[in-house]
């Protein structure tokens, strides 16, 4: 990939890293090389702070969810777009997203 200079999963990072994620409630997205995983918080404030925490973290990585909220629900969509697909980033904004959920259940 190019521009930031992401690197596409091989299949060997894939069969690595994708079943941590899968044991937590992300799934590969049907016709796309994409993850997913649907939120629900309490409440929308819980569910907005949640976000607001990972809408810092991505500016600061400069990548970002494609994601969707309504009152208490978040959809995330996690893929490198110079990549096409999955990358290393998409890992590491997964895992930062898993640590602020946590906290905050
Ligand atoms: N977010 C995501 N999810 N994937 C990207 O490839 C990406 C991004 N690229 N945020 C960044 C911004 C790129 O467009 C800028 C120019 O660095």
């Amino acid at each position: 990939c190019q521009a930031g200079k992401a690197h596409r999963l091989s299949a060997e990072e894939r069969e690595q890293l994708l079943p941590n994620l899968r044991a937590v409630g992300w799934n590969e997205v049907e016709g796309r090389d994409a993850i997913f995983k649907e939120f629900h918080f309490k409440d929308f404030n819980r569910a907005f702070g949640f976000m607001t925490r990972v809408a810092l973290q991505a500016e600061k990585l400069d990548h970002h969810p494609e994601w969707f909220n309504v009152y208490n629900k978040v959809h995330i969509t996690l893929s490198t777009h110079e990549c096409t697909g999955l990358s290393e980033r998409d890992i590491n904004l997964a895992s930062f997203i898993e640590q602020v959920a946590a906290s905050l259940s």
